[in-house]
């Protein structure tokens, strides 16, 4: 017989629509906002316009959108008829959208108008598309391409049966880029935003109905999409969308309109929010939210112990990855250890393994292992990454982690930022939460640089709140800090004094680029 049904749109959305949230406020978009049931109808139009252009189950479907309600019709509407809908960053260049296109096979590119003009003239080579629904603006002419509301609007039916999926069917995938090569397609099941939602969203948020999401990681990030459209949709709560670039202002200003009641950011934001507070006269409303989020890389102990001083909040730190789609290691509310990244989340298991594959004792840095059910079932048309990444349930994060005594995850770096300085690993982030302690820096990344007998050495650059103050003396000082904070053959031996450090667009530092490998 075949296996039970399962479809991810059936859970975050047909349930909503189907229960006493249905006239609930499940979206909030500028002056927009839309209730589960008109979420519904959106989808089920979208789904049905699909099968009008002869979408099939397994095809895909490229989104390129902004936050917004559009993203989520599209998303849930692709996995409803068994389409494979694959959001996008919308800040990347045209031939990254070229790449995507070709990689995935993708048949619909569903695209707001301002990322397709950039992309248009390339349109000859996206070498499988056939249909370019672009989300346009009331005012728009365009006539070339399928306008993205008169799509679903035409597509008249709002009932839509879903096509058989089962909980293990493909449902959505995410790109993934690494420090080096091509993006990898990271394919996700129907199952996959459950079993996060569960783990995370559930069981260490504890959202629920009356809570009110506000993500600043944009949606097409794993990140972001838990944030802001699973984890709500999970619970029947409300989401709100922030288009625009998400500066400190703008996401003040959000909070103290739309009062949500989870926030979820990014270290280098809250560092920017708090920097923005130390600038202006006014302390900032936080008073509808109860917690605050922060992934995408370690959060400095500094940053959680002034933001509790600031708005009296925590913070709590966690780490996932696109692979595993969502947090898999986290502070607690009633548990927070600043600078750590907390504990195994429930439903995931974590192993730390030296180079032969040994279990690791307590407070001894090896690589981090996962395994759990909203891990990805493996990278599209990459052999070699699925080789390297998997080892039968367990996937190799790329992270090194300590554990302490009392079952803490500590971060020492991803597998390739680790320093063995002097035969003994050092871990930059050390160096740089050290560094941050001190008033005058504002961010700091460490990198490995080479002597000219290829010995490796910490190397600091430093982006200080007060350029005006970078001196040589002031290098010196830094050293000797970092000699005096930490053990001392882990200060920096040398530090420059930079603008800006490189940055992805989740604003996570590109230690990377700053590696000097002569
Ligand atoms: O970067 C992270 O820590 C993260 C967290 C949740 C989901 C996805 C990612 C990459």
């Amino acid at each position: 017989g075949l296996k039970k049904q399962y479809n991810a749109a059936l859970r975050f959305i047909d349930e909503n629509a189907n229960s006493s949230n249905k006239h609930k406020t499940a979206v909030v978009c500028d002056d927009q906002t839309l209730t589960y049931q008109e979420v519904f109808e959106k989808v089920n139009q979208f789904g049905n316009a699909l099968f009008n252009i002869n979408v099939e189950s397994e095809n895909r479907v490229l989104i390129a959108a902004h936050d917004s309600p559009e993203f989520v019709t599209a998303f849930f509407g692709s996995i409803k008829i068994g389409a494979v809908p694959i959001p996008v960053n919308t800040m990347m260049q045209p031939h990254d959208y070229e790449y995507f296109l070709n990689n995935s096979r993708a048949k619909v590119f569903v695209v707001h108008e301002d990322i397709w003009e950039r992309i248009e003239p390339y349109r000859d080579r996206f070498l499988f598309l056939k249909h370019v629904i672009v989300i346009q603006s009331g005012n728009s002419t365009r006539t070339d391409v399928i306008n993205f509301h008169e799509f679903v609007g035409n597509a008249a039916s709002t009932d839509l049966k879903p096509v058989y999926t089962t909980a293990e069917d493909v449902a959505f995938w995410l790109y993934s880029s690494g420090s080096t090569g091509n993006p990898k397609g990271v394919i996700h099941r129907q199952r996959s935003m459950e079993a996060a939602y569960e783990n995370y969203a559930s069981n260490i948020l504890n959202i629920k109905n009356e809570d009110r999401t506000f993500s600043a990681s944009k949606l097409f990030f794993a990140y972001g999409l838990g944030n802001g459209l699973y984890f709500p949709f999970g619970a029947g709560a409300t989401t709100i969308f922030l288009q625009e670039r998400p500066t400190p202002e703008r996401v003040f200003e959000t909070i103290e309109t739309k009062k949500p009641t989870i926030f979820f950011g990014v270290p280098t934001l809250y560092g920017a929010m708090i920097n923005y507070v130390s600038e202006h006269d006014r302390l900032p409303d936080l008073s509808s939210i109860r917690v605050c989020v922060s992934a995408g890389e370690p959060l400095p102990a500094e940053y959680v112990k002034k933001w509790k001083e600031l708005f009296n909040l925590n913070i709590l730190d966690g780490i996932g990855s696109t692979e595993a789609l969502h947090i898999y290691l986290s502070n607690r509310e009633d548990n927070v250890k600043p600078g750590s990244t907390g504990t195994i989340v429930s439903g995931y298991d974590a192993k730390i393994v030296d180079e032969t594959g040994r279990k690791l004792p307590p407070n001894e840095i090896g690589d981090l292992l996962i395994k759990g059910e909203s891990i990805t079932s493996g990278y599209w048309l990459n052999l070699m990454e699925n080789y390297n990444k998997f080892q039968g349930e367990w996937m190799f994060t790329g992270d090194k982690y300590y554990q302490d005594e009392e079952g803490y995850f500590w971060y020492s770096g991803r597998s390739d930022d680790m320093l063995k300085v002097g035969g003994i690993w050092v871990s930059p982030i050390e160096i740089e939460s050290t560094l941050l302690t001190r008033e005058d820096v504002l961010e700091t990344a460490v990198v490995g640089a080479k002597y000219e007998n290829n010995l490796v050495y910490p190397k600091a650059y430093v982006v200080l709140k007060n350029k005006d103050e970078a001196s040589d003396e002031l290098k010196e000082t830094l050293k000797l800090y970092v000699k005096q904070n930490l053990a001392p053959y882990k200060y920096p031996r040398e530090v420059e004094f930079v603008d800006e450090l490189p940055k992805t667009a989740t604003g996570k530092i590109q230690r990377y680029k700053l590696k000097v490998d002569n």
